[in-house]
């Protein structure tokens, strides 16, 4: 740890201020070069701590930066985790207020729901597997707070991984009725075909995505308690997107969730 505890709340502040008067601001690892891993997930971790402190509760967990194509996409290489606050969910068909955002971009993913504790290290596919009700389509909004959208890893990691809001919709299914490795899913943005791909650009698997998370979570003595919703990380680039547009994603036999920007 290179920063007090004094400087990761206020950097907590700082951010969580950004997320919420919609302002963008500088890299923090302008100011704090020497920062590393473990602030910049205190830093995360302290914004949830604000969150609850005001009576919000988590959502879920996400994790980012899990295919090659967001790896691509934001000059990064590495998995990330963050946390979902309960206002950040939106019903399918929402019509997103794009006021309270400073830079959309959106993010087709599959999303999981567990029945078991999931713990790490040594969290293997088959444990995920075996923990794993259902499976949800999901889109992400991701909104990095950062101007221009251009962070490194220990920014982005304690700017939430530019969490934002979620749309959950289509049809839940049963694990053992769904194939998560060659799920297709289609992006649309305002009837135009944008994106396309399959599970398998989630790490070879979206459940290899979860296995992942269970064992960076035991590094801070963290489970996955039973029940939880994850969100499995983009399977495209993210799309940028404007007030007047509306998105669709169509997913391989689990239906379709739409949104659109007002
Ligand atoms: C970081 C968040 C990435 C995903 O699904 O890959 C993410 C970013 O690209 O701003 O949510
Ligand atoms: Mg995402």
């Amino acid at each position: 740890m290179s920063l007090d505890q004094k400087t990761i709340e206020s950097l907590a502040e700082h951010l969580e201020n950004a997320e919420l008067q919609a302002q963008d601001v500088l890299k923090i690892t302008d100011d704090y070069p020497d920062m590393d891993w473990k602030d910049a997930y205190d830093i995360q971790w302290e914004i949830r701590r604000r969150k609850e402190s005001r009576g919000h509760r988590v959502a879920g967990l996400k994790m980012g930066l899990t295919s090659w194509a967001k790896m691509k996409q934001m000059g990064v290489e590495t998995p990330i985790y963050a946390f979902l606050a309960d206002y950040f969910g939106l019903p399918d068909g929402a019509e997103v207020k794009t006021d309270e955002l400073i830079h959309p971009k959106v993010e087709a993913e599959v999303a999981v729901v567990t029945n078991k504790t999931l713990r790490g290290p040594g969290c293997h596919l088959a444990d995920v597997m075996s923990a794993i009700d259902y499976v949800i389509p999901a889109v992400e909004i991701i909104d990095s707070r950062y101007r221009d959208f251009k962070f490194d890893l220990k920014s982005v990691i304690a700017d939430n991984a530019s969490s934002s809001r979620f749309v959950t919709g289509g049809c839940v299914k049963r694990i053992e009725d769904v194939d998560l490795k060659t799920l297709g899913v289609v992006m649309e943005k305002n009837g135009k075909v944008v994106e396309v791909g399959a599970g398998a650009a989630v790490l070879g698997h979206p459940a290899a995505s979860v296995v992942m998370l269970a064992n960076m979570l035991a590094e801070r003595d963290e489970d996955i308690p039973a029940g939880t919703f994850i969100m499995t990380g983009g399977i495209t680039a993210a799309v940028t997107v404007e007030k007047g547009d509306a998105v669709t994603v169509r997913y391989q036999d689990l239906g379709c969730v739409s949104m659109t920007f007002v």
